[in-house]
């Protein structure tokens, strides 16, 4: 859906509130604006496209949840609506377990894949899917196999570009990544950089936001290999995307 009928969407749900409850009211464009994060009619009515991007951390091995699984849970107890987007329904070698009413299974997470690999694929991802909304959890593979954090953060901010070009306005939340048993010195260091990153690629119509994955994340006790999230560890992340994303649903 466009921006323009999305736009359109909002003034007629704002109109028809206005019809259907008079001197009621019914929290129009204005709560949304100032940052109120309880939903509204509008927010109902207009569903955002979100794309989740990484690798296996997205995606997560057959048997496992992902993040996206208790995200989908909380995004829909929260009383919001989401279209998750992607070209990818399931695991690394098999179904997710999600065991969520209307798991929303698509994805942009690909096992093993660095931030260079899904930058020569985002393009036709964005067109085909158009997001609105951009989870980027990536560089931990590039960080692994020994790439250098300038050209990581060059080839996060080139997806971003590639995003921008199909939607100008679309909203990306960049993780801090999680920590990892492995390589964490590294990992720590490139996610020192990522706030000033962000700020640099961040403009008024494409925000860039910043999502702590990092702090609070045990290694030790929120992974089942030292790397891929275990239950508790998909729970902390959700719970981080969904504070960070909830008002832009
Ligand atoms: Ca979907």
């Amino acid at each position: 859906m466009s921006r323009f009928v999305k736009r359109t969407l909002r003034k007629s749900a704002a109109g028809l509130c206005a019809l259907m409850l008079g001197a009621f009211g019914c929290g129009g464009a204005d709560a949304v604006e100032q940052g109120d994060v309880t939903p509204t009619e509008e927010q109902a009515l207009v569903t955002r496209k979100v794309m989740p991007i990484g690798d296996s951390i997205t995606q997560a091995a057959a048997g496992h949840a992902s993040y996206r699984c208790p995200l989908w849970q909380k995004i829909r107890a929260g009383g919001y609506t989401a279209d998750f987007v992607g070209s990818q329904t399931g695991g690394y070698s098999g179904a997710n377990s999600c065991t969520v009413s209307g798991f929303d299974v698509n994805h942009e997470g690909h096992w093993g894949w660095r931030a260079d690999q899904i930058l020569a694929s985002i393009s036709g991802w964005a067109t085909t899917y158009r997001p609105d909304i951009v989870l980027i959890h990536l560089g931990t593979n590039d960080l692994f196999q020994g790439n250098t954090i300038d050209s990581t953060l060059q080839e996060i901010g080139q997806i971003i570009d590639k995003l921008r070009a199909v939607n100008p306005s679309v909203k990306v939340f960049l993780a801090k990544v999680i920590q990892s048993t492995r390589s964490n010195t590294t990992l720590d260091a490139f996610n020192q950089r990522i706030p000033a990153f962000a700020t640099s690629k961040s403009t008024t119509t494409s925000p860039v936001i910043v999502v702590d994955q990092w702090t609070g994340f045990n290694a030790s006790t929120d992974t089942y290999d030292g790397v891929h999230p275990n239950a508790t560890g998909e729970a902390k992340m959700a719970e981080r995307w969904f504070q960070a994303i909830r008002s832009s649903l």
